[in-house]
């Protein structure tokens, strides 16, 4: 590696070199000093987003020097580096996670405190990086928190979008969206303005033979944007190695600024078509588990892919080896097929670019790549009408279809019987346009796909890809059941729990080995442990109660069983079979005596969630719960027996609140539809019960925890298909007690009974696709069985002990150490201490 400063000047640098602060002191003063001349504030109009800023900037300082030396190391080991490409990374704030992090918490909490600084109140000014919709993207972000931390070379490639998910408000019970522009000031990001790449869209293929007769093909014409890098240094948790999440964004490429046009005087023109270059990166799509074929989605992932696979290939380039060394070099994983056409990018730049044959580069494509599948919603598996392909990308079009005809080929040659598996595998579904299907290119392109929990990955092998596997054998296909990161989910967002824990095991290794955790269950008798412990989830429910008050002006009893359902609204999570079975109890209060009414625990039913702004019944949902609240939380009848609460704008921040301060939680899902959930994990290891479908994680999470501490009800997913079936061809009924709750519905307990009937009608006209009524009686018993445990306390208390005790399977180091070693190969790189 070559240095840019010659041998005999590199010891003056070295004198002046950066030094990270060690002392309490020394973070106050460079605190002071990026508030002074970096902010140009002073003692005297220092407010509290000024003194987060400058505590900022002062930390960040410090990942970077971490990060130089980090990426160095990383340079000289010359080993193999994963690059995790993912469209979304939901990261939330970074000021309390870098601090934890690098293990300087509490001297930078008394530092601000002399300074005249609380740190909670500093740590609330930061704004959320909200740049995902839900679970796929913070799982992104977990996994790369324990990259950083296991010491994984490893980097993130994204887009920095310029407006994360939209933020939501409830206007008289409705969802409105409001656009969420973030980077007025965001001190954890580097414009690297010297690593940019020109993206290349439209245009023609010109082909020819060379004059050795080889055939030749170069795309040309079209128009050129630039991608330009935004790095982002993720800090390990207890380790020095501070790894990197680049984000690239949009603009004219410089050479295409018209200057022509400008001179001409048509400078608003030339503007537009520098607003249009930069529109690619501008915003997240917001919707979750959906597609929906935008062509300038396709834009946002060539770009991002094509400028990613730039970089990478360059920096392999540099090592000097030949080609066939790449996948010793590279691991790239997709997470879901939204960065699929990386794989027809790896083999245009091979064979049109770099001159090697198609089989040879082919092989080194497929040894590169790994797929992560995370839905089997029919309606969220991506597919491009090949019109749209033809003329955005015209060259990955062609490749497209060279890939596709020698994967048909071989297949007709294994299956020379079986013509009719040749149309149903062909990337290219028949239809009228036709339509390029991502997750079979990302199959064919990838040496392993995997699914995101037991369940899921057996189901993909059954039902979306069960030709694959016949094609390929059981062994290409592969589970890694999701996790999340204890550091953020335990030590961040349940700091006292956290404290409890590692005063019971000495210490905090646990955050890094979570299967420790196991050693707290020999406390589940211990008297003092159990209050303390049951103080903590209170303390919990009280800071969350505030922040109930504050944000809907609804009092609530703390000491009311916590009832939580967050995550984005969709009809397969089933908020409405929640929200029916809120009503159900409403309806049951109402006709209680006053003596009976005494016997029946106190509740808070909490919800929380985004509705793609463009997914009407979603909506609906929302307003629904909000109308119910407004007259259950007003009914004198009902008193601190039932409130209801819908929380807006459900993000990352507000889930750290939340996920410690439940005494239930709802993982509801239609059975065979949630790929994994990772909410729920976060709940339980924050000791809190669940109550849940046989779905996703759920069933790993009873395994683990054993099946007495969870709420298990409703039908399993292998009877699903049957049941839809019978829904709309045979003769049944709904549940009695949920017809109830539409009469209530119907004339108009809760407002006007029109704005609801879409929900209502699903269910009975429709064929109740989601199985809500099938499930009603079971749930609503279920829910029965948790109000008579919660009222013995001190069996709860175990519950919720032995659960934690046994959550160590679910750390996301637990992921990716089986992604190293069963998709990536590849090996850890530990900083010398
Ligand atoms: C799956 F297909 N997920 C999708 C998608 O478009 N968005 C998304 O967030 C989620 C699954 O629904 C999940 O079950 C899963 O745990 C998560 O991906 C990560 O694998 C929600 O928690």
């Amino acid at each position: 590696v070559e240095a840019a400063i010659p041998e005999p000047q590199r010891e003056a640098w070295k004198k002046f070199t950066a030094q990270e602060f060690s002392t309490k002191e020394e973070f106050q003063a460079e605190a002071v000093r990026h508030i002074e001349t970096t902010l140009a504030r002073s003692l005297f109009n220092c407010d509290e987003l000024a003194a987060y800023s400058g505590t900022a900037l002062a930390f960040r300082d410090r990942l970077v020097i971490e990060w130089n030396k980090t990426q160095q190391r990383h340079t000289f080991a010359d080993q193999k580096r994963v690059y995790y490409l993912s469209l979304e990374f939901l990261m939330g704030r970074a000021l309390d996670n870098a601090m934890l992090n690098v293990g300087f918490k509490n001297a930078a909490k008394d530092g601000l405190s002399e300074l005249g600084f609380r740190i909670e109140d500093i740590i609330k000014q930061e704004r959320d990086a909200a740049l995902g919709n839900g679970g796929l993207g913070r799982l992104a972000a977990c996994f790369l928190d324990s990259l950083a931390s296991m010491d994984f070379p490893a980097w993130g490639y994204g887009l920095r979008y310029k407006y994360g998910i939209f933020k939501q408000e409830i206007v008289d019970g409705y969802q409105v969206e409001v656009p969420d522009y973030w980077l007025d000031f965001n001190p954890w990001e580097f414009p690297r303005h010297d690593i940019t790449v020109e993206i290349q869209f439209y245009g023609h293929v010109r082909k020819y033979q060379d004059e050795t007769g080889k055939n030749v093909a170069v795309w040309e014409g079209g128009e050129i944007v630039e991608a330009v890098a935004y790095d982002v240094p993720i800090p390990g948790f207890k380790t020095k190695t501070t790894n990197n999440l680049r984000l690239w964004s949009s603009k004219a490429a410089s050479g295409e600024f018209d200057f022509q046009k400008f001179n001409r005087g048509e400078y608003e023109s030339s503007v537009a078509d520098q607003q249009r270059a930069e529109t690619i990166s501008a915003v997240l799509y917001p919707n979750d588990n959906l597609e929906r074929g935008k062509e300038l989605r396709l834009k946002q992932q060539y770009f991002w892919v094509a400028a990613s696979l730039f970089d990478i290939v360059r920096r392999f380039k540099k090592t000097k080896r030949a080609w066939a060394a790449f996948p010793d070099q590279v691991a790239i994983q997709l997470n879901d097929t939204h960065p699929t056409l990386a794989v027809v990018e790896l083999q245009r730049i091979l064979i049109d670019q770099e001159g090697l044959e198609w089989d040879e580069a082919w092989q080194i494509v497929v040894k590169t790549f790994g797929y992560t599948n995370h839905t089997v919603l029919p309606e969220a598996l991506e597919k491009w009408p090949v019109p749209l392909f033809q003329n955005l990308l015209p060259r990955h079009l062609q490749i497209i279809y060279d890939i596709n005809l020698y994967f048909l080929q071989s297949v007709e040659r294994r299956f020379p019987k079986e013509r009719e598996m040749l149309s149903r595998v062909s990337i290219i579904e028949e239809s009228q346009p036709k339509m390029v299907r991502m997750a079979f290119l990302a199959i064919i392109g990838s040496h392993k796909v995997n699914g995101v929990a037991e369940l899921h990955s057996d189901l993909i092998k059954t039902t979306i890809f069960k030709d694959f596997v016949k094609i390929y054998g059981p062994d290409k296909f592969t589970n890694v059941t999701n996790g999340i990161t204890p550091r953020r989910w335990l030590h961040q967002a349940n700091p006292r729990l956290c404290e409890l824990i590692a005063s019971k095991l000495g210490g905090y290794d646990f955050l890094k080995d979570l299967t420790l955790l196991g050693e707290i269950e020999r406390y589940v008798d211990d008297k003092a442990f159990k209050k303390e412990w049951q103080e903590i989830k209170y303390a919990n429910k009280v800071r969350l109660a505030r922040v109930i008050k504050e944000t809907t002006g609804v009092s609530v009893n703390p000491a009311a069983l916590f009832d939580i359902q967050v995550k984005r609204i969709h009809e397969y999570k089933r908020q409405q079979l929640n929200i029916f079975g809120v009503i159900h109890r409403y309806l049951a209060i109402k006709s209680m005596t006053a003596e009976e009414r005494k016997k029946l625990a106190p509740r808070v039913s909490i919800f929380g969630g985004k509705a793609a702004p463009g997914y009407w019944m979603a909506k609906t949902v929302i307003h629904l719960i909000n109308n119910v609240g407004a007259v259950v939380n007003n009914d004198k009848d009902v008193g601190d027996l039932l409130k209801v609460i819908f929380l807006e704008d459900y993000n990352v921040s507000k889930a750290e609140i939340i996920c410690p301060a439940s005494d239930l939680s709802e993982h509801i899902s239609t059975a065979g539809t949630e790929a994994s959930g990772t909410s729920n994990m976060k709940f339980v290891l924050n000791g809190g019960l669940i109550i849940g479908t046989c779905d996703g994680a759920n069933i790993e999470i009873t395994r683990e925890i054993g099946e007495s501490n969870i709420f298990l009800f409703g039908n399993l997913a292998e009877d699903v298909e049957e049941l839809r079936h019978h829904h709309l061809y045979g003769k049944y009924e709904l549940d009695p007690d949920l017809l109830k709750v539409f009469e209530a519905i119907k004339s108009g307990t809760f407002g006007d009974a029109n704005a609801f009937s879409g929900l209502v009608n699903a269910i009975v006209d429709h064929g109740d696709y989601y199985l809500v009524s099938d499930d009603f009686h079971s749930y609503i018993q279920t829910h029965d069985l948790v109000d008579e445990a919660y009222k013995n306390q001190d069996e709860w208390l175990t519950k919720s002990i032995q659960s934690v005790a046994r959550m160590g399977f679910f750390t996301s180091d637990r992921c990716i150490q089986e992604y190293a070693d069963l998709i990536w190969n590849v090996e850890p790189v530990p900083p010398k201490e």
